[in-house]
């Protein structure tokens, strides 16, 4: 008789999978409102819905959203235009497109670009007009000006970032290599059309072109070597945890890598103000406004954030043209963007055109819809935006680039760590330590194996991590900055639902081999005699730890297991 391994189940074929909480978008919510438990399965994928009539209604989308200005490709004004954005936003409500891949429950593509941004493709065609080749734009720019071996997070909008093993390599960081975090296309700005407006709350609104601005008897220059961090950063280790919100859909799964650090030359905004004849009465807060189209909850806008007056007088507020010697690349912001000293990357506008002075505080999406910090228990359907902090300047954090989580590591008796630390706000790291057991005992970096401190920038460090103890052990980095802030010690302390600001100490998980160990070396040396591979770990062990009559003469030697009475 043939025995048949098919079963007569009625279970699903993943149930096991399902059961143990490795496929959670395919869970069912339970409503346990009622005195019945009830079971809300996800719906089937809904057919897509297109009102033609709608989108006919709305008119010629090549001459409605047509190319702003000669020589700005890419670039559609809307915020001057609120019926253009009604008509955007009709277009996008009036069909449906299909749901983005759900990675937060359910497995990330093991692929690169990691997540294609189907919706936001979908939304920039359905717009049409200047918006219908941006995506495409945008790809070309990637793999024309990023390094090969970018980890492309998000096809588009372009969020990308470099692998560990070169985000420290250079404590400043090359420009092929700095990160990128789009919101929407590239806009391609040709240099000699290009002009930055400043008007709003200032006495004399002008505008100016890139000549002006790099005319030194009119404004001193400014150079700066800072540090740039998405708050986004780290963020997968949230989501490793708990899926969340991030700051759209699909989020970036950032790893340790939405921070780079550059040389910027420009001119300080203060400079620009007060050749504007200064700030009028109540203006408080300066809009930067940049010309690419974001797509936020299905209207349609330019990207635009504020940063207060108080910054800007400060002197830490740069229009720069200049990254690390070259003129900013396309896909960094040229030919102008801004560079806020020790705030999170969001209020560093690339592809600035217009600069407002204002009352409060920008009420545009990015500004207020997003970059929040909720506190834990908000959830999905309780949460305001007004319950989040708005984000400005980043805590200190740091993150271990080599090795690497379920890595081995033969050794005799110090593992080879590499890193950076940093603080926002101004703040500097002071000290870094490194403990190799979990957090209980800490060894500070000595001060010479750090890179050179400086106000707005990070310090990449190395050191041999003593380890004396074998299998798998937990590695945690921290740092305290010059105020002696320092970090949460584990991602559930700073979980949050936005899933912004990871900065509790970083954590690896690997397994020591420790050849100072007599008896790890022995066996080491066996098995190099042998030609006998040491991976996997797994690996069946071929070479027994003790032959059979070492073990006889053992038990002969020693007392038995029972004692007599
Ligand atoms: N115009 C514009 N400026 C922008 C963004 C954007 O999407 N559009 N992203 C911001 C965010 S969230 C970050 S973290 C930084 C990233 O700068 P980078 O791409 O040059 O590394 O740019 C900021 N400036
Ligand atoms: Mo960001």
């Amino acid at each position: 008789m043939e025995i048949s391994m098919e079963m007569d189940t009625t279970n699903r074929p993943d149930e096991w999978i399902i059961e143990q909480g490795m496929a959670g978008h395919k869970l069912p919510i339970l409503d346990q409102s009622g005195s019945d438990t009830i079971n809300l399965y996800p719906p089937n994928p809904t057919k897509l819905m297109k009102d033609e009539e709608a989108i006919r209604s709305v008119g010629d989308r090549d001459k409605l959203f047509a190319r702003e200005r000669p020589g700005w490709k890419g670039y559609v004004e809307w915020e001057n235009y609120p019926e253009k954005k009604a008509k955007a936003h009709k277009l996008l409500t009036s069909q449906t497109f299909p749901a983005c891949p759900d990675f937060m429950f359910g497995p990330i593509p093991p692929t690169n670009p990691v997540l294609s941004g189907d919706d936001f493709k979908a939304w920039h065609a359905a717009i049409g007009g200047e918006m219908t080749t941006v995506a495409d734009d945008s790809w070309r720019t990637v793999l024309r000006e990023k390094h090969p071996d970018m980890l492309h997070l998000l096809q588009f909008p372009y969020n990308g970032e470099p692998p560990k093993r070169l985000v420290t390599s250079k404590a400043i960081t090359p420009n092929p290599l700095h990160f990128v975090r789009n919101h929407g296309g590239i806009p391609y700005i040709e240099k000699d059309k290009f002009e930055l407006s400043l008007d709003g709350l200032v006495a004399h609104p002008k505008t100016y072109t890139l000549d002006d601005l790099m005319d030194e008897s009119r404004f001193p220059r400014m150079e700066k070597t800072v540090t740039m961090q998405c708050s986004g950063t780290r963020r997968i280790e949230q989501i490793a945890l708990y899926g969340g919100q991030g700051d759209e859909v699909p989020q970036a799964p950032w790893a340790e890598g939405a921070i780079g650090t550059a040389r910027y030359v420009g001119i300080s905004l203060k400079k620009l103000i007060k050749d504007c004849g200064g700030l009028i009465k109540p203006a408080k807060h300066l809009e930067l406004y940049g010309a690419e189209t974001y797509v936020k909850d299905l209207e349609v806008g330019n990207y635009v954030v504020s940063v207060p007056w108080s910054k800007v007088k400060a002197n830490e507020v740069i229009l720069a043209w200049e990254m690390n010697g070259e003129p900013l690349p396309k896909i960094h912001g040229y030919p102008l963007r801004v560079v806020v000293l020790g705030y999170i990357g969001a209020r560093s506008v690339k592809w600035l055109y217009r600069i407002k002075a204002i009352e409060n505080p920008s009420r545009a999406p990015v500004q207020t819809r997003e970059y929040l910090y909720f506190n834990q228990q908000v959830g999905k359907y309780n949460q305001r935006p007004t319950d989040g902090i708005q984000i400005q300047e980043m805590p200190v954090s740091s993150a271990i680039m080599s090795p690497w989580t379920k890595q081995a590591i033969v050794h005799v008796g110090k593992i080879r760590c590499k890193g950076w630390a940093y603080s926002g706000g101004g703040r500097w790291p002071e000290r870094v330590e490194l403990s190799a057991d979990g957090g209980f005992t800490w060894y500070s970096v000595p001060p010479e194996n750090l890179s050179k401190k400086g106000k707005w920038t990070w310090r990449t460090w190395e050191y041999d991590l003593p380890c004396d103890v074998e299998g798998w052990i937990e590695i945690v980095c921290r740092c305290w900055d010059n105020s002696l802030n320092t970090q949460p010690l584990n991602v559930r302390a700073a979980w949050n639902w936005g899933l912004h600001v990871t900065s509790s100490a970083h954590r690896i998980k690997v397994y020591s081999i420790n050849k100072s160990r007599e008896t790890t070396k022995k066996r080491l040396d066996k098995y190099e005699q042998l030609g006998i591979p040491l991976a996997p770990l797994t690996r069946y062990e071929t070479v027994p730890g003790q032959t059979p009559e070492e073990y006889e003469r053992y038990w002969k030697e020693h007392d038995p297991r029972d004692v007599d009475e």
